[in-house]
Order: C-alpha cells, then sequence, then structure tokens
C-alpha cells in the first residue's frame, strides 16, 4: 500500500475513544467497487441499515452533508454526516458524524481500496475512531461499530461481483 494512502488509517485516538479497522477482498475490479462507494449521496446502495438518505447541502463533493435514516431495531434513528475526503484518483474516501440521534459521537471513518495482484479484484480497507458511550467499554464499542461496518463490506462486496458478472 503506498504511504500516502496508508497514512489515512492513522488515527489521533484520544483516552475515551476507540479505533478499528475491517478488510475486505472483492472479486471486482476497484474501478467498479469506487463507483458504488464513491456516491456520497447513496449510502443505501450497499448498507442495509439505512433505510433513507437526504443531502443537505452540497454536491457530492468534500464538504457535502447527509441526514441518514436508519432501520428500526438500533439504538439510532438518524445521523448527519459530512464528506471529509474524496480522492478519485488514489480511492480515498472519508467521512464523520457531526449530528443525529444516536449514540456514537465523533465518528470518522475512511474507507480505502487497493487492486489487488492480478488487477482483477479489491481489498477494502475501512477504519474508523469514535467516542466510547458513556456506560460502554472500548471493547463493547468497538464490536458494535466492526458489525456494522462489516456487514456494509460484506453487501459491498456481492453488489459489486454481481455487477462484474455482467
Ligand atoms: C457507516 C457506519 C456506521 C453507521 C452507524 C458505524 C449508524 O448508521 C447505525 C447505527 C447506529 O447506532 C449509529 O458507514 C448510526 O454508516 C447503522 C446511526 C450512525
Amino acid at each position: 500500500v503506498p504511504e500516502p494512502v496508508l497514512q489515512h488509517h492513522f488515527h489521533m485516538v484520544q483516552s475515551n475513544q476507540c479505533c478499528s479497522a475491517v478488510v475486505q477482498t472483492i472479486n471486482a475490479p476497484v474501478s467498479m467497487v469506487w463507483s458504488v462507494v464513491r456516491r456520497f449521496d447513496n449510502p443505501q446502495a450497499y448498507k442495509h441499515f439505512v433505510k433513507s438518505c437526504h443531502v443537505i447541502d452540497g454536491d457530492g463533493d468534500v464538504g457535502t452533508l447527509r441526514e441518514v435514516h436508519v432501520v428500526s431495531g438500533l439504538p439510532a434513528a438518524s445521523s448527519t454526516e459530512r464528506l471529509e475526503i474524496l480522492d478519485d484518483e488514489r480511492h480515498v474516501i472519508s467521512f464523520s458524524i457531526i449530528g443525529g440521534d444516536h449514540r456514537l459521537n465523533n465518528y470518522r471513518s475512511v474507507m480505502t481500496l487497493h487492486a489487488t495482484g492480478t488487477g482483477t479484484g479489491t481489498v477494502v480497507v475501512e477504519s474508523y475512531v469514535v467516542d466510547v458511550p458513556s456506560g460502554n467499554t472500548k471493547e463493547e464499542t468497538c464490536v458494535f461499530v466492526d458489525t456494522i461496518v462489516r456487514c456494509n463490506l460484506q453487501s459491498l462486496a456481492q453488489i459489486a461481483e454481481n455487477m462484474a458478472t455482467k
């Protein structure tokens, strides 16, 4: 992994925060995976917990704000999110959570895509940092967030692999 890209996954983590990363291999080229994840206005394309998403401000570039509503059954209803990085050349996307009705304060995630050796596949790395909610441990928080991120990346793999076979 080129060093400037790797750098994005080194987060400043405070003592009240936790940080982790999830890796997913996808049998589809980077360009195809990127076409799905770069659409900040359309997270529901692969995030199954998202019920709806509305862009509040911006045109899909850095600084764009979206409001996401999640399906019922979660300890959350909505989330206001800001696009922090969108690098079409290096395939880096990052967003932060700036508000909403949920327990994940100061969440920030970075996703990078990497071509596999043969170039026919993609390795996705998604790392995040978040405040540990009061009443929870770091471990509980990481288990909760890792589960959501892993679900999202597995669903992303299915969608991109489907596109690749067409
Ligand atoms: C993402 C990652 C996360 C989303 C979390 C962690 C969330 O949308 C869900 C449940 C919550 O409790 C918090 O890439 C929040 O979307 C599914 C509403 C933010």
